[in-house]
């Protein structure tokens, strides 16, 4: 009986300094295992006085369930200490900065769009934005195009099949803003628009933005001044301009705009189209219920990748589309 106890009170020991699973199931083989220290004193039990072997009997079956329930909870111990201790190690700080990172940049045409977004922004213009698949209706129909108008013909607008077609300017956005909201209005239209057309000069995708000022007591000289002082803004410098009379069905009259340019290789400066504009058209007001007795406006719109181009000192067009990171990085 004082075996049973001495086997106990080591296993405990041994068992409570126990600090991996490997020593663990060391110390269950050498009590417990077929030859273990308890199981061998249960084989003597034929060998005991028959008075006697009750009582070790269960003596010794009552240290083997402490033994074993002992081990049970010490691999619990033990289980719950490693996956602590594997949380701990595999942690992953999210905070800590990642390697080999490089700042990203706006791509220019971006830059150059924001710029004028930003500009006309201080003159008092919201900005409005709209779908990029419009149907005749809001590209041609009511601005005044005519039925058989060169720019409605396939080779210039992408057309669906069904009626619908991919914006070719942003001036529908201007319609449905103008017969939502009414006048008067001041808004500028910023967005992709597309046109089948591609070489050294255009692609099939470019960007836009119009202008739209729809008052009581707007002229000529406004839409002058306000594209004057954008110009300037825009090129941080007092620039040469000329307005020169053009045609556009959605104005009249209609200008294009000129900006005096110095290429600075030597060579004598020209003159540079870079925005066409004019007296919005009393056709194109009805279209948006808009009292062409009352209201008079100007537009204007102007090519973005033009104006990138300028700014930015980029000679081909191309560049801005291939999404070369040599080409792109030098404007982060
Ligand atoms: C150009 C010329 C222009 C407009 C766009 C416009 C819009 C409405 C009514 C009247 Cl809703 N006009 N837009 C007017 C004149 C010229 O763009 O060469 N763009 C690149």
């Amino acid at each position: 009986m004082e075996q049973v106890d001495d086997i106990v009170l080591q296993a405990r020991e041994e068992l409570a300094s126990c600090e991996n699973t490997q020593r663990l199931e060391e110390i269950r083989v050498h009590y417990l295992g077929r030859r273990g220290r308890i199981t061998e004193l249960l084989k003597t039990l034929g060998s005991i006085e028959p008075d006697q072997r009750r009582e070790f009997g269960q003596a010794v079956n009552a240290a083997k369930k402490e033994l074993s329930e002992q081990i049970t909870v010490a691999r619990a111990r033990l289980e719950a200490q490693l996956l602590e201790q594997q949380l701990a190690e595999e942690q992953v700080d999210v905070t800590l900065p990642g390697r080999g990172g490089q700042r990203g940049g706006l791509h220019p045409v971006t830059l150059a769009m924001q710029r004028i977004i930003d500009l006309f922004g201080h003159l008092g213009f919201d900005v409005a934005t709209g779908p990029e698949v419009e149907d005749d209706y809001y590209n041609f129909e009511s601005l005044n195009f005519p039925a058989h108008h060169p720019a409605r013909a396939m080779h210039d607008t992408f057309y669906f099949g069904d009626g619908r077609l991919l914006r070719t300017h942003t001036s529908p956005v201007q319609i449905r803003e103008m017969q939502k909201r009414g006048a008067p209005i001041r808004i500028i239209a910023p967005g992709k628009v597309y046109r089948s057309d591609y070489d050294q000069t255009h692609t099939p995708m470019f960007h836009q933005v119009e202008g739209l000022l729809i008052g009581e007591k707007v002229s000529m000289a406004d839409l002058k001044g306000i594209l004057r002082e954008f110009v300037n803004a825009y090129f941080e410098s007092e620039m040469g301009m000329r307005f020169r009379p053009s045609y556009f069905p959605f104005t009249e009259p209609s200008a294009e705009v000129d900006i005096a340019w110095d290429r600075g290789d030597g060579s004598e400066p020209g003159w540079l189209e870079i925005l066409g504009c004019g007296m919005v058209h009393p056709n194109v007001l009805k279209a948006c219920d808009v009292d062409s007795e009352r209201y008079i406006g100007y537009a204007f719109g102007m090519g973005v990748e033009r104006l990138a181009m300028l700014r930015y000192g980029v000679t081909d067009l191309r560049q801005f589309f291939e999404n070369d990171l040599q080409f792109l990085r030098q404007f982060r």
